[in-house]
């Protein structure tokens, strides 16, 4: 019996370890953490005879023929430095349950945009009739619903760096890259070493595939111009490529007229790139053109993306918890034009937001500087808008940015940084600054 050893017991490696009991494989499940939420799982687990340990990634691990990464997992680690040394393979979680997929894959990356772009994507061929499965980065693990595809259906993946880092088989029908800006500098020794992970998603395409690139970013355009599959672009700026663009106020697939840009519902100069890539990826498919236009006209976006969720005494409140990197704080920034005050901070990843300081004093009219961050983000952008604050504690930042707030404001949660120094993920984040919020106003919930 081949054995299989899993490492992290989150989301992926809970399902993949499933996955491949169901397989036949004898699986061993390893996390280096032990809370009572882990201890739950692994004793949900065990009970289905499935091995697992808690609290160390020991070399228990190294008794397998293939080791399954989950996603949040560094390939740096010492039990691998072992593996690699006694030549075990080492595959990620995507991957993994790739070797199952039977029917085609949409695989979308880029620094930012993916949740929005994937989800709408899968509405768009949703609502043609074809089977779809939306999974990934995006929240539902691969290894979820691999075993439900078959030839018909597609699967949108959302996949991360991490994800890609690993990849050795994988090859996506349409590959989409949306764009490259610095983040995760907390893994990667160098930026370029994360632009690197995230062009593998193109490395193993085959002539006969398709891939869907920014036109707009030279810089993307030039890493990308030695890939083997059929190149569609799509532009906000440029007319006439091979793919969608913006004419005439109106976007266009190839020479269909689509849909007026006033009438896409996702707001933002990135949420309109967004929107072009999503259309660029349904050629491909000779998707009917209605479908494209009918979900560009109801998508309304994401929670915790831009989420303009109240909007009391000419007050707008924004949460835009999910903006984890400074390039999706820069264009929340630019999305609106009224008076923003900002409440931005939260865990370092090793950014650097000194490029903000122009759109900072442009837009922004008070800033509240929170969280782990709070201290270096004062320095970077300090002194580049007329009011300042740093309020470590998040519940006492919100209340200050609501108390100075007045009519015509924005009070916009952007944080530029991920939210793991106080919150378990960006959704619980997003939740508590709404309640809170709410709360403050006395709003029934
Ligand atoms: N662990 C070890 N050893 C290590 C490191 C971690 O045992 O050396 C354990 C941890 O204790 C933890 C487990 O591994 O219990 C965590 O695994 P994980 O972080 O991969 O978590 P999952 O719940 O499996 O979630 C992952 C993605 N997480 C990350 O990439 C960090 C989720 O993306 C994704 O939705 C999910 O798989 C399903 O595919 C989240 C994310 O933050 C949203 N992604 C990053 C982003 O979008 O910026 C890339
Ligand atoms: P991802 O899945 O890549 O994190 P999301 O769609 O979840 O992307 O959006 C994350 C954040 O990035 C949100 O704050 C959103 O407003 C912002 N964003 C979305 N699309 C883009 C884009 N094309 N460029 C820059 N920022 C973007």
């Amino acid at each position: 019996m081949k054995r299989i050893s899993i490492i992290g017991l989150g989301r992926s490696g809970e399902v993949a370890a499933k996955l491949a009991q169901r397989q036949g494989y004898s699986v061993f499940v390893s996390d280096y953490a032990d809370n009572t939420e882990l201890r739950i799982i692994a004793s949900s687990l065990k009970k289905i005879g499935i091995d697992v340990e808690l609290g160390e990634n020991s070399d228990r691990i190294l008794q397998s023929d293939e080791i399954v990464l989950s996603p949040g997992v560094p390939l740096d680690i010492p039990i691998l430095e072992k593996a690699k040394m006694v030549n075990i393979p080492i595959i990620g979680e995507v991957e993994f349950a790739f070797s199952l997929e039977k029917g085609r894959i949409v695989a979308v990356t880029g620094s930012n945009g993916k949740s929005t772009t994937a989800t709408l994507i899968a509405k768009m061929f949703e609502d043609s009739g074809l089977k779809t499965f939306l999974a990934g980065n995006v929240g539902l693990p691969y290894s979820t619903i691999v075993k439900q595809t078959n030839t018909e259906t597609v699967t949108v993946l959302e996949v991360s760096s991490f994800q890609l880092e690993t990849m050795k088989n994988f090859n996506p029908y349409v590959a989409i890259l949306l764009n490259l800006t610095p983040d995760h500098l907390d893994r990667y020794p160098t930026v370029e070493d994360y632009y690197n992970a995230k062009l593998e998603i193109f490395d193993m395409q085959r002539d006969s595939d398709y891939s869907v690139i920014n036109f707009d970013l030279d810089f993307v355009k030039s890493r990308t111009e030695h890939i083997k599959s059929k190149k569609l672009y799509f532009s906000t700026k440029y007319h006439k490529i091979p793919g969608a663009f913006v004419s005439g106020g109106n976007i266009y697939r190839n020479n269909e007229k689509v849909i007026a840009v006033d009438n896409i519902r996702i707001p933002g100069p990135h949420n309109l790139s967004n929107a072009l890539a999503a259309v660029a990826t349904t050629i491909p498919f000779g998707l009917p053109v209605k479908f494209v236009t009918e979900a560009l006209a109801k998508f309304e976006g994401l929670e915790h993306r831009l989420e303009d969720f109240l909007e009391w005494n000419n007050i707008l409140f924004v949460n835009d918890s999910k903006a984890t990197n400074p390039d999706s704080l820069r264009f929340a920034l630019l999305s609106f034009s009224r008076p923003i005050i900002l409440i931005a901070g939260g865990y370092d990843k090793g950014m650097d937001f000194s490029g903000l300081r122009e759109i900072f004093a442009e837009k922004v009219k008070s800033v509240v500087f929170t969280g782990e961050t709070a201290e270096k983000l004062s320095k970077q952008l300090g002194n580049t808008v007329p009011s300042q604050i740093t309020i470590s504690d998040f519940k006492d930042a919100v209340q200050y940015a609501v108390s100075i707030a007045e009519s015509g404001d924005i009070v916009m949660l952007s944080p530029g940084c991920a939210s793991f120094d106080a919150f378990k993920n960006f959704e619980h984040r997003g939740k508590v600054f709404k309640e809170y919020i709410k709360k403050i106003l006395s709003i029934k919930q």
